[in-house]
């Protein structure tokens, strides 16, 4: 059923608390923990609790839930205090788009400057 663990997910196993993360934030939909290959100097992930494979499906299925994860995006900025000088929040969607966890999560990415267009 939408929304359910799966059993093969590393994201719904660290919501679990089966894998160990570090995590920076948390709350009854959400949880924030860091990227272990940081590609910036705060890099963190922003995931739902429940599982949903990418982030079109996340939003359509349960709208709510996204705006938690974005809520919790800006809270997490603010706590890491990149929200001054700006940060960038990215939602790989599809392998073509470099996404290899097939639970929707949202990188945000702050503490450098961040080009544009990303590569
Ligand atoms: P992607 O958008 O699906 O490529 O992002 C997955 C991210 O998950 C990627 O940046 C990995 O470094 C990160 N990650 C992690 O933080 N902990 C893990 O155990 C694994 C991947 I596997």
């Amino acid at each position: 059923m939408a929304g359910d663990p799966q059993a093969d997910c590393l994201f719904c196993k660290i919501v679990a608390g089966d894998v160990p993360a570090t995590i920076v934030h948390e709350n009854d939909t959400t949880v924030a923990f860091r990227d272990i290959n940081p590609q910036a100097p705060t890099h963190v992930l922003v995931i739902p609790k429940a599982h949903y494979p990418d982030a079109a499906s996340l939003a359509e299925q349960a709208p709510q839930l996204a705006a938690d994860v974005l809520a919790t995006a800006g809270q997490v900025a603010a706590a890491e205090r990149v929200d001054g000088t700006g940060y960038r929040i990215v939602f790989n969607t599809g392998g073509g788009a470099g996404q290899t966890v097939f639970h929707a999560h949202a990188h945000l990415l702050g503490g450098r400057g961040l080009n544009w267009p990303p590569g």
